[in-house]
């Protein structure tokens, strides 16, 4: 495609302003509910023994955000993102433990993550995903918490 009138070359030049300016505008949407405790949610093992959850992400809460499991089980966790064009992740993060993970979760995607606690106590995830110099999508409420008992 040679000959590309001016017009149609703007265009195309123009993708990325255009497309950080709609996610901006995106960002500008109203928030409501800050930081909203789900009820606590008490996972009982599958007949295989794997207590399995699936997690909404939105903008900006996961749910359930409580949720409480048990010890020595395996956990699996599916993690899906509801939101319109704006990319979540999940963190859990406890070096005591020797627990880290991080995993992107583009807008429309799922992933599962796949988790062996042992040790009883209260675990904190969230998402630190942030656009530009708006609050970070933890401090706008997307937080969580895994009670291991
Ligand atoms: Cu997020």
């Amino acid at each position: 495609m040679e000959n590309l009138s001016p017009r149609w070359s703007c265009l195309s030049n123009c993708r990325p302003l255009l497309v950080g300016g709609f996610l901006f505008l995106v960002h500008l949407i109203p928030v409501t509910g800050f930081a909203e405790t789900t009820p606590s949610i008490t996972l009982v093992p599958d007949e295989d023994g794997v207590q399995r959850i699936t997690i909404l992400m939105e903008s900006y809460s996961f749910s359930p955000n409580d949720i409480i499991i048990q010890a020595d089980k395996p956990v699996s966790i599916r993690l899906e993102n509801h939101s319109f064009l704006i990319p979540h992740n999940f963190v859990i993060d406890n070096p005591a433990m020797g627990l880290h993970h991080e995993i992107d979760i583009s807008a429309g995607d799922s992933v599962n993550l796949q988790l062996f606690l042992t040790t009883p106590g209260t675990y904190t995830f969230y998402c630190d995903k942030q656009f530009l110099f708006f609050p970070s999508h933890r401090e706008e409420g997307m937080e969580g918490h895994l009670e291991v008992r």
